[in-house]
């Protein structure tokens, strides 16, 4: 299949990598220029914590190089979503599927935006990524993906797309008839760690060490399911728990919002804990904690000290 992935940080790359390994034929459009020569001259270095190998795929700065592909995996930033889809349109035939693995709450708004309903697909990954230079990504751990038409409909497509996923060694791969479900249910992943692990400056797992932290993760989830319960939104049987195994899961991970506040660029707090914030307001209930971790991480993006 000709895949077409947007955004080539930590995530795209992985994601680019792993389907590249399962035999498609995929580009990685980056904005980054050396990432991208290096991995069109040496191929992208992927390592995990059994060693390391070369995965030849494209790389390309501008989506009009790569021509219309019948997969485009949106991957960039939360914040970029917009922009970077409506300026790689020409990646985006009648037949195309755009799906979105990202993080947060107004993603799928966006895409629609640009592309109309038709052709977006929403979904999750558990894969914890993390770039370790030009042309090298790290994958900590976690192979999983679940898939999801707006509709709710289980459609052929949506079969196909998770025959892809599969094929390419992903697991599991599960197929959601409740995209909202979905989106929310990793939403209280991001909420328990994110944050947290940005302003503590620690690993996934560490959020659990510490019974501040680990008390944080937990007010905050539970303003994220009161905020969801009131929407009618159906969430896993013990969301706090269910946070808690991903950050031991995903231990030794540095969360992407503590790659990115150590790289000075922008987060996705506004789509994390800040749309856990508008969407509490909209409907009354208080997020005191939500409110707290967003403020603080929207200040501490533009302030922290770079490198972790
Ligand atoms: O999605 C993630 C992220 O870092 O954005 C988790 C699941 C927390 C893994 O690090």
């Amino acid at each position: 299949m000709k895949i077409a992935v947007l955004g080539a940080g930590a995530m795209g790359s992985l994601l680019g990598g792993l389907l590249a390994e399962g035999g498609h034929e995929v580009t990685l459009i980056s904005t980054r220029a050396e990432h991208v020569e290096l991995i069109n001259r040496e191929g992208l270095f992927l390592e995990d914590p059994g060693g390391g190998r070369r995965v030849g795929l494209k790389a390309c700065l501008a989506a009009a190089e790569a021509g219309p592909a019948e997969l485009v995996i949106v991957a960039v930033k939360a914040p970029q979503t917009r922009e970077a889809m409506a300026g790689a349109l020409s990646l985006v035939s009648q037949d195309t599927l755009v799906l979105t693995l990202q993080n947060g709450l107004g993603n799928v708004e966006n895409l629609v935006e640009a592309v109309g309903p038709g052709p977006v697909v929403a979904g999750t990954s558990n894969c914890g990524a993390h770039l370790k230079g030009p042309g090298r990504v790290r994958h900590a751990g976690g192979r999983g993906v679940a898939l999801g038409e707006l509709s709710g409909l289980i459609t052929g497509r949506l079969l196909g797309l998770g025959r892809v996923f599969e094929e390419s060694g992903f697991a599991p791969v599960s197929l959601s008839d409740n995209v909202l479900s979905l989106l929310w249910g990793k939403l209280l992943i991001n909420v328990a760690i994110n944050a947290v692990t940005a302003l503590a400056r620690i690993r996934n797992g560490q959020i659990l060490d510490f019974p501040e932290t680990a008390e944080i993760s937990r007010l905050a989830v539970l303003e994220a399911v009161e905020v969801a319960r009131r929407k009618g939104i159906a969430l896993p049987g013990d969301p706090v728990g269910n946070a808690f195994e991903v950050a031991r899961e995903t231990g030794a991970n540095f969360s992407s919002m503590l790659q990115d506040v150590a790289r000075q660029r922008p987060t996705e707090i506004d789509f994390i804990n800040g749309a856990v914030v508008r969407e509490g307001e909209a409907l009354g209930v208080p997020t005191p904690v939500n409110k707290v971790l967003a403020g603080l991480v929207s200040v501490y993006q533009r302030t922290c000290p770079k490198e972790i």
